[in-house]
């Protein structure tokens, strides 16, 4: 997160760390993205966060997968570690374009239903530019790999499709689609989403708008976050299947 505050998980209890029992030992508590609870038993999270190839998430893999619920700092005691039984990876994801980015984990052990998050649907009203967000993570802070320890988030604002279309035409850098892509970041950059944070969640008057997908570096003011527009995919988000 670039340009952010440490905040407690206490009164975000829905935003989740995805990790490995086999990366980073226990340092981190192996945490390599984030992810948002979106029922008891289901946390929803990047696709490109889980393997991407077409045999989708072998049984090792699955068994090395744990969610870290309820712990502010990754390091302490407390929380929730829950394994991780199903993975369920968007089967129109595009590894290339980045469309589709999403990927649900059902929990091997349901959590309290407090934690579960409001999701945006198709029908509600439509979060338009300037609106207020907030994304959440413990990922890079400064862009050249300085991991937060403590969960962090950043106020950025929901921006117009103009914006990430123009920084993102195509090519090396990205298409941006906005029927199923959301874009966000600070009014001139500054705030921002960054390596780590992918999958964790943009929220908006208490609501799961987006997740974290990709971009072009972090917090450039030419380069805004590019998230995934979970209206797009609210079915597949709450059922997992
Ligand atoms: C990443 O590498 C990544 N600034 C995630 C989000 C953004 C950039 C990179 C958005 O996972």
């Amino acid at each position: 997160i670039i340009g952010g505050a440490p905040v407690s998980i206490t009164g975000n209890p829905w935003v989740v760390a995805v990790s490995s029992r086999s990366l980073f030992g226990a340092a981190r508590a192996g945490q390599f993205c984030g992810g948002v609870v979106v029922a008891p038993d289901r946390v929803v999270t990047a696709a490109h966060c889980m393997n991407e190839d077409a045999l989708g998430v072998s049984p090792a893999e699955l068994a090395d997968l744990k969610v870290v619920a309820g712990r502010t700092k990754l390091q302490a005691e407390g929380g929730h570690e829950i394994e991780v039984s199903k993975v369920y990876v968007n089967p129109t994801y595009d590894g290339y374009t980045r469309e589709g980015d999403l990927a649900v984990l059902t929990l091997a052990r349901a959590l309290p239903a407090e934690n579960v998050i409001k999701v945006a649907g198709p029908g509600d009203p439509v979060y338009e530019p300037g609106t207020a967000a907030s994304v959440y993570g413990w990922g890079d802070t400064t862009g050249y790999g300085t991991y937060a320890s403590s969960l962090r988030a950043a106020p950025v604002q929901v921006l117009p499709d103009e914006a990430c279309e123009k920084a993102y035409p195509g090519g090396s850098a990205g298409k941006y689609r906005s029927a199923t892509m959301l874009c966000a970041g600070g009014p001139r950059g500054g705030r921002d989403a960054c390596q780590g944070d992918s999958g964790g969640p943009l929220v908006a008057k208490g609501t799961l708008i987006g997740l974290v997908s990709w971009g072009n570096g972090c917090g450039k003011s030419d380069s805004p976050g590019v998230y995934t527009r979970i209206s797009a995919f609210v079915q597949q988000a709450t059922a997992g299947r």
